[in-house]
């Protein structure tokens, strides 16, 4: 049986990470966890390019570009949509999730989704290094995974597995 590898070293890999300044203190505390994450395990500091966008609805624009540069073993996305009182969160958040999903889809490089939906604040906080952890982090384990799976896939970099 051959069983593909998602090696967990960040070591010699390359990440783009896209961030949506909205909620401006929830998004930087998730790129503060998921910064430390990928040089936790590895990745040096000038291998990972950072690019901010308004909202979350930019997002999938920002990632597609990235993904699409030939530069990035996997993209990271990051943001916070909480739910206000009108249908616009819906929207929000769907243009997120599809376009993001989309990116990775059309590009074959890995795009994982940090893109906080919340009900209020509160659950934001605890999600963004409060009491239920950081998903900035977490998605940058996603994304170093992703980027081993790849590699080993034969649909990435040779250098890279
Ligand atoms: N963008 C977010 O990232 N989070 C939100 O909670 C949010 N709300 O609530 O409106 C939000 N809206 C802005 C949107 O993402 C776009 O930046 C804007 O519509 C311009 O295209």
């Amino acid at each position: 049986m051959k069983t593909y590898g998602a090696g967990r070293s960040a070591l010699g890999l390359r990440f783009g990470i896209v961030v949506s300044r909205f909620n401006h203190p929830i998004s930087s505390a998730l790129l503060d966890g998921c910064l430390r994450e990928l040089e936790t395990r590895g990745a040096a500091s000038d291998e990972i390019h950072v690019a901010w966008v308004p909202g979350a609805f930019e997002i999938p624009f920002a990632a597609r570009a990235l993904a699409a540069s030939g530069r990035y073993d996997a993209i990271v996305t990051l943001g916070a949509v909480i739910r206000g009182g009108t249908p616009h969160f819906d929207h929000v958040c769907r243009a997120a999730t599809d376009g993001v999903r989309e990116a990775a889809r059309d590009t074959g490089v890995p795009v994982v989704f940090g893109v906080l939906t919340t009900d209020d604040m509160e659950q934001a906080l605890a999600r963004a290094g409060g009491s239920e952890g950081n998903k900035g982090q977490e998605v940058a384990l996603a994304a170093v995974e992703m980027a081993r799976l790849r590699a080993s896939l034969g649909a990435g970099p040779p250098g890279a597995v």
